[in-house]
């Protein structure tokens, strides 16, 4: 008598061949208002989901609202202050205003938004308590997504819920819950690096005067006045820090609603789950390799060719055969390849400008070095490869090596920003759609068999 592993072993063949039939033979027939090719490819193609806030060009790449990354840069409100902070990127908060009104805010608004936010940033005695008790070894996107999920407690929304509202009210308590867990994240970011690479340390205080990157670079032991500068910065490396952390969170805050924490955050919301499940649902999907933990896979990648190579960063040949190194024992290249986009990423190029405009503190970082020299070669081996739709870098090709540059070496954390970011876009489309009172999500589905039309 087989066992059920057997068993189900036994019956993949012949399930497999039809698969192969249906993907090859069948991709381009209509089922429904869907192609089969979409229905069992990740539903490429496929315009399912409303999403006010971006949208992705192909070829282009992301707008917010219509604007280019560039536009918002100059057009987004920056840091209040303006002697002590001269070069300061646009705020992650201006970029949350933006995307959930459509409207730009004003520096005013944005200064007493900052504020609203670092007075709403302590995080519950629960949630540190049971931070403190998860094992060190536990991934730090596991914790955060733990963190946020366990917020849940706080949520107005819920026990508005639970007493009764009518749907038209919903919007105003999800609001304030979005508003409550963005607040959170700077502290909850930092509460996580310190449990798990220092021991549990406070690292840093919010300061209710600092704007929410500030306050996230700050817990996390990164500032000169607010922290223990963990990582012994200068004064320009501190602010150097502060100001990558509001450009990667303004830049990653959004990409249209089809990637998958943008998708998880909507589908769990539909349920009428509360922002902080619904995005600790969005979380999970940003630490899949394919998604947001690419972020830690590249930089990771950049290290172990650099090393490979022996340090040769310029040498072509031997970043070529490294790549074809890994493609031909079936791995990706990280950083690499999108659903949706068919040219290079902007934000990886908007990335780079950023070491490229601090080119002296840069002049001797080899790892950014290589991730350009990387950008001019990789494409053509991934096309000679000949899968990829797209061969050009992605987000998260350039970033991971910038915040390495700055002390962050502890590569398992990277998507923990990332993850902080991302909750601008999602949870900002989460208030819209309780505003249009958008139904469960429910889509129906359709068996091998039905496709095959047998
Ligand atoms: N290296 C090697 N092979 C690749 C790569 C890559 N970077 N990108 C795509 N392919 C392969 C892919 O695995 C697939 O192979 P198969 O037919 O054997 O399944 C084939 O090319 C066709 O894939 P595409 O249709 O071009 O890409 P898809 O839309 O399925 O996937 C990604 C998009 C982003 C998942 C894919 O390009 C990838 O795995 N990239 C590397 C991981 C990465 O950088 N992810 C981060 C994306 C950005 N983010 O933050 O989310
Ligand atoms: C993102 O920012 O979510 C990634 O580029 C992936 C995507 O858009 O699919």
């Amino acid at each position: 008598q087989s066992d059920l592993k057997t068993t189900l072993k036994a019956v993949i063949p012949e399930r497999l061949q039809l698969y192969s039939h249906v993907k090859k033979d069948l991709s381009s027939h209509q089922i429904g208002t869907q192609t089969v090719g979409s229905v069992i490819g990740g539903m490429r193609g496929s315009r399912a989901l409303l999403w006010e806030s971006s949208s992705v060009d192909p070829n282009k790449g992301v707008t917010f609202h219509g604007l280019t990354i560039e536009e918002c840069q100059a057009a987004l409100p920056k840091s209040k202050h303006e002697s002590t902070d001269p070069k300061s990127e646009m705020l992650p908060e201006s970029m949350f205003w933006f995307l959930l009104t459509g409207k730009l805010p004003t520096q005013s608004q944005i200064n007493t938004f900052s504020s609203e936010l670092a007075h709403k940033g302590d995080l519950p005695e629960y949630v540190v308590k049971s931070l403190d008790n998860l094992p060190k070894t536990l991934h730090p996107m596991t914790q955060l997504s733990i963190g946020i999920s366990m917020m849940n407690n706080e949520s107005v929304f819920a026990k508005a819920y639970a007493k009764g509202i009518p749907k038209t009210d919903a919007w105003e308590y999800v609001l304030d819950d979005v508003i409550n867990l963005i607040a959170k994240l700077p502290a909850l970011v930092g509460k996580i690096y310190s449990n798990t690479y220092y021991s549990g340390k406070n690292l840093g205080t919010i300061n209710m005067d600092k704007d929410w990157s500030y306050n996230m670079a700050s817990s996390m032991g990164f500032t000169l006045d607010d922290s223990v500068n963990i990582k012994d910065l200068s004064k320009s490396q501190s602010n150097d820090f502060v100001n990558l952390v509001r450009l990667y969170c303004a830049l990653h805050g959004d990409h249209e609603g089809g990637n998958v924490s943008a998708h998880a955050t909507h589908l769990v919301g539909s349920s009428l789950s509360d922002p902080f499940l619904s995005y600790s649902a969005g979380v999970q999907g940003l630490a899949g390799p394919l998604h947001g933990l690419a972020a830690q896979e590249v930089v990771r990648f950049i290290l172990e060719m650099k090393n490979a190579i022996g340090g040769d960063i310029n040498h072509k040949v031997k970043i070529e055969e490294y790549l074809w190194s890994l493609l031909n024992s079936n791995r990706v290249i990280p950083g690499y390849g999108h659903g949706v986009l068919r040219k290079a990423d902007p934000r990886f190029t908007a990335m780079i400008r950023f070491g490229d405009n601090r080119a002296e503190e840069f002049s001797k970082d080899d790892n950014l070095q290589l991730v350009k020299n990387l950008s001019a070669i990789a494409p053509s081996v991934l096309t000679e490869h000949g899968k990829t739709k797209n061969p050009y870098p992605n987000v998260d090709s350039s970033s991971g090596v910038l915040f390495y540059h700055y002390g962050l070496q502890e590569t398992l954390f990277l998507t923990v920003i990332f993850g902080a970011s991302r909750a601008l876009g999602p949870l900002s489309q989460l208030v819209w759609d309780r505003v249009y009172g958008l139904p469960i999500e429910r889509p129906t589905s359709v068996s091998l068999k039905k496709l095959a039309g047998l």
